[in-house]
């Protein structure tokens, strides 16, 4: 079994697209191993992206990700990361798979409804950088 991070992101959440996401996971056959929602300060956003701290993009995509509440999960299943990155489609939704989250419910390239680890040392600082150990269940 293998555990990755995802976000139901600020679009998603405002628009009331939670459940269907939500849905989508377990459909998928995902473990929702540990889920909250909460509201990102702006420095807790940078925290988070800070592996992008110095593309173009950046400022407006923290700003984003902490304008209104976000949708925290851990999911665990085999190939968990590979899966949930295929299950959201691509960064674009312009560019992204029939049937995949971002294509069917993404506002642009930044509003983009999910997030997912993209490899297990990036999975091994998200998780822990919004749950502890008795939060995942
Ligand atoms: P992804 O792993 O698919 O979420 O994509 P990246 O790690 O490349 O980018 C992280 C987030 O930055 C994306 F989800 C959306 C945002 N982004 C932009 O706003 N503009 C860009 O040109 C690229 C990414």
């Amino acid at each position: 079994m293998e555990r990755t991070f995802a976000i139901i992101k600020p679009d998603a959440v405002e628009r009331k697209l939670a459940g269907k996401i939500l849905d989508r996971i377990e459909a998928n056959g995902f473990n929702i191993v540990g889920m909250k929602k909460i509201k990102l300060s702006k420095c807790q956003a940078e925290g988070f992206y800070y592996v992008h701290k110095e593309r173009p993009f950046f400022n407006d995509l923290c700003t984003f990700m902490s304008r209104s509440p976000v949708i925290v999960l851990c999911l665990e299943k085999e190939n968990a990361i590979a899966d949930w990155r295929t299950l959201m489609g691509a960064t674009n939704p312009a560019n992204a798979e029939p049937g995949t989250i971002r294509k069917d419910f993404a506002v642009n390239i930044e509003e983009n409804s999910s997030h997912g680890s993209d490899a297990p040392e990036t999975a091994a600082f998200e998780i822990p950088y919004f749950f502890s150990a008795l939060e995942l269940v």
